[in-house]
């Protein structure tokens, strides 16, 4: 399988995560990043190839201009207004506020963000940028290829038109699906199986139904991003019945994860998209330092094999994966596993 990355990602390398009222080294580090590679060089997936610069154009057709041209400048503001650390929201336009972007920059990080943990730093623009690259590459390159794998980083699925938050700027998994759109798709069905909910990617899509959204995760009485992600969300106008929710308790293990796979993968195959992106995270695993659920590194090969059922272009796009010691592994699985259901006799 065909590997898209840039080293840009580097360029973001934060120092600060608000966590259990700390300020933390983050859990979404650049070192994830050569876990993975050096297990992709191990297996010997296949070329790793730079992503070209795809432009601005695709990353406004997903996200709010003034959205992006405060995540351009917010580093700079924030020095020029005296700030030492790094730029963390602290205030935000809760219930029955105005929701209008103030010009301060404290007014602006808490008017385009939603979460605190995640700071802007210098250098996190141009990361940003890379991995969007990353995903639009894949879409282009899915024209060719049966299967691309976009190692993205930073993420993107809590990215919404308008916020930042959960590791995620840009919504990488929408550029894509946006990009294959235009590109002469019909539809794009987009199967995130995160430990987090999408809750980006169901936002930017909740009234469309060229896109299927589909996301197993943590449900939200129990998880970030805590306000998203309940069973009940189906779709809106047009977008009715093409969102589909299937949140698990703390504690699930593989068998029951499994189960909820099927029923996605059942909805995607009647929906007959043209490809299908999977939002890959694989915080899923038992190890996981911020996450519950209980998978063993054997079950990524065995999911990786189900999703190969689809028979469907597929683009794997990076989203969480934190056990640092077992990312490597967990994630070359997967698509291992994709490529052995993909073409049996290679087994
Ligand atoms: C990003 B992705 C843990 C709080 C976690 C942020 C989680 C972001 C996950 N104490 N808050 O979906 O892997
Ligand atoms: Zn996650």
């Amino acid at each position: 399988m065909l590997t898209i990355y840039s080293q840009d990602h580097q360029k973001r390398d934060a120092k600060s995560e608000l966590s259990g009222g700390l300020l933390v080294a983050p859990f979404e580090k650049p070192s994830r990043m050569d876990f993975i590679l050096k297990r992709i060089e191990e297996t010997t997936l296949g070329d790793i190839i730079s992503p070209s610069d795809h432009g601005m154009g695709p990353i406004l057709k997903i996200h709010d201009a003034d959205y992006v041209s405060f995540l351009e400048t917010c580093w700079d503001e924030w020095l020029a207004a005296g700030n030492k650390g790094e730029a963390i929201a602290s205030s935000w336009p809760a219930r029955r506020m105005a929701q209008k972007c103030p010009v301060d920059i404290d007014g602006k990080l808490g008017y385009y963000s939603l979460a605190a943990e995640t700071s802007i730093t210098q250098g996190t623009w141009e990361a940003a940028r890379a991995s969007a690259n990353v995903a639009l590459e894949g879409a282009h390159r899915l024209m060719d290829e049966k299967a691309v794998f976009s190692l993205c980083r930073p993420p993107g699925h809590h990215a919404a038109l308008d916020m930042f938050g959960g590791y995620c700027f840009f919504n990488n998994a929408a550029l894509s699906a946006q990009a294959l759109l235009d590109q002469g798709a019909r539809k794009i069905a987009i199967l995130d199986v995160d430990f987090h909910h999408g809750n980006g990617t169901q936002d930017i899509f909740y009234e469309r139904d060229d896109v299927l959204f589909v996301s197993l995760h943590g449900r939200p009485e129990d998880e970030f991003p805590h306000y998203l992600g309940y069973a009940d969300e189906i779709g809106k106008a047009t977008g009715e019945g093409f969102n589909l929710n299937l949140p698990m308790p703390k504690g699930t293990g593989f068998e029951a994860w499994r189960k909820m796979l099927m029923q996605a993968l059942q909805v995607i195959s009647d929906y007959s998209p043209d490809a299908v992106l999977i939002s890959l995270g694989t915080d899923t695993f038992e190890e996981d330092p911020i996450s519950s659920f209980k998978l063993k590194s054997d079950d990524f090969f065995t999911y990786g094999r189900d999703l190969a059922q689809l028979n469907l272009p597929t683009q794997f796009i990076m989203e969480g994966g934190y056990a640092i010691d077992a990312i490597g592994v967990n994630t070359v699985n997967v698509l291992q596993g994709f490529e052995s259901g993909a073409n049996p006799t290679c087994q």
